[in-house]
């Protein structure tokens, strides 16, 4: 009887090995996504970003999401505007966790329809979707499950809260300095 080799961690994958997989349906969506790409370099996170359209390249869609895990990706996300349906194709193909990006795209009506294709998955077959346009929380969504047995990813993300906090912090100082403040 063979025996399986453990999967890889984020410990373990090399760290030149994308650990995050990028997909968008369309060159209209980078834009919106290369969010998530600068704050995964912010955080030393290895990553990928390509184009998979469900519509326009579907055996393309098939082939990735197969493929990703033994590839030693371990998170992916995924943005998409109008009939939103990569991120929840993709997940019907892979176990690996799919954070959904849903887009304000031109075609759209606002974007709303963007949510409600990406929103509504069957029981069983979940995306994570995340606010509208919202590729940086995609980022730090995928960031956070890498740091549950990662702890330079986890003193990344400490870092950056910090960050958040005290640019919050400077500006009510600013205000305070400035007279519109008196707390
Ligand atoms: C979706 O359709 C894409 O994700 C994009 O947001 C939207 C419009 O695509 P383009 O017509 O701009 O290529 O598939």
């Amino acid at each position: 009887m063979t025996t399986a080799a453990p999967a890889p961690n984020s410990e373990t994958v090399p760290t030149d090995t994308p650990l995050v997989g990028i997909i968008m349906g369309s060159q209209s969506d980078l834009k919106i996504m290369t969010a998530a790409a600068e704050l995964l370099r912010q955080f030393g996170v290895p990553f990928e970003l390509t184009l998979v359209s469900a519509h326009r390249t579907p055996h393309r869609l098939v082939e990735y999401a197969e493929n990703a895990r033994k590839r030693g990706l371990r998170v992916l996300i995924a943005g998409g505007g109008g009939a939103a349906h990569l991120p929840g194709m993709v997940a019907s193909f892979t176990t690996l966790p799919v954070i959904g990006v849903p887009i304000n795209s031109a075609t759209s009506i606002h974007g709303l329809d963007s949510i409600l294709s990406m929103l509504q998955m069957p029981a069983g077959v979940p995306v994570a979707t995340v606010a509208l346009d919202g590729a940086a929380n995609a980022a730090v969504l995928a960031t956070q499950i890498l740091a549950l047995n990662n702890a330079r990813l986890q003193d990344a993300l400490e870092k950056y809260r910090t960050s958040l906090k005290d640019k919050v912090m400077r500006t009510i100082e600013e205000l305070r300095k400035g007279g519109l403040n008196d707390d």
